[in-house]
């Protein structure tokens, strides 16, 4: 009896583990970001990019950027929202940028923005 109650645990977690695995692997969309971590390293670093669009009317910029290290990010064209108005006043589309990117109530926020150098 204690034999089949053992047998029949270990199938079970026989199944469910990589199952399990499988999940968090394919946790990745970027279009709403589920799987982003929500911890963060205490230094956030500059990021590579590029002005794609400036939308003022909505405190947005689109940036084709590289990879970003604090959001577990790969390099994407995406929109983000930035921290303040008068940043979108320094760049233009088609700028070559460096950027700080977090995340803040659940978006995604543009926070220092220059054009490299
Ligand atoms: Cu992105």
């Amino acid at each position: 009896m204690n034999t089949l109650k053992t047998l029949i645990t270990t199938a079970a977690l026989l199944v469910v583990t990589p199952f399990a695995i499988t999940a968090q692997a394919q946790a990745v969309d970027h279009g709403n970001m589920p799987g982003m971590k929500v911890e963060q390293p205490a230094a956030t670093e500059m990021s590579d990019g590029e002005v794609r669009k400036i939308d003022k009317d909505n405190q947005k910029i689109t940036l084709k950027h590289g990879d970003i290290k604090n959001l577990d990010m790969p390099g994407m064209t995406m929109v983000f929202k930035v921290k303040d108005l008068a940043m979108l006043d320094k760049v233009k589309a088609g700028d070559k940028v460096r950027f700080k990117a977090e995340k803040a109530d659940g978006a995604i926020v543009v926070t220092a923005l220059e054009v490299a150098k």
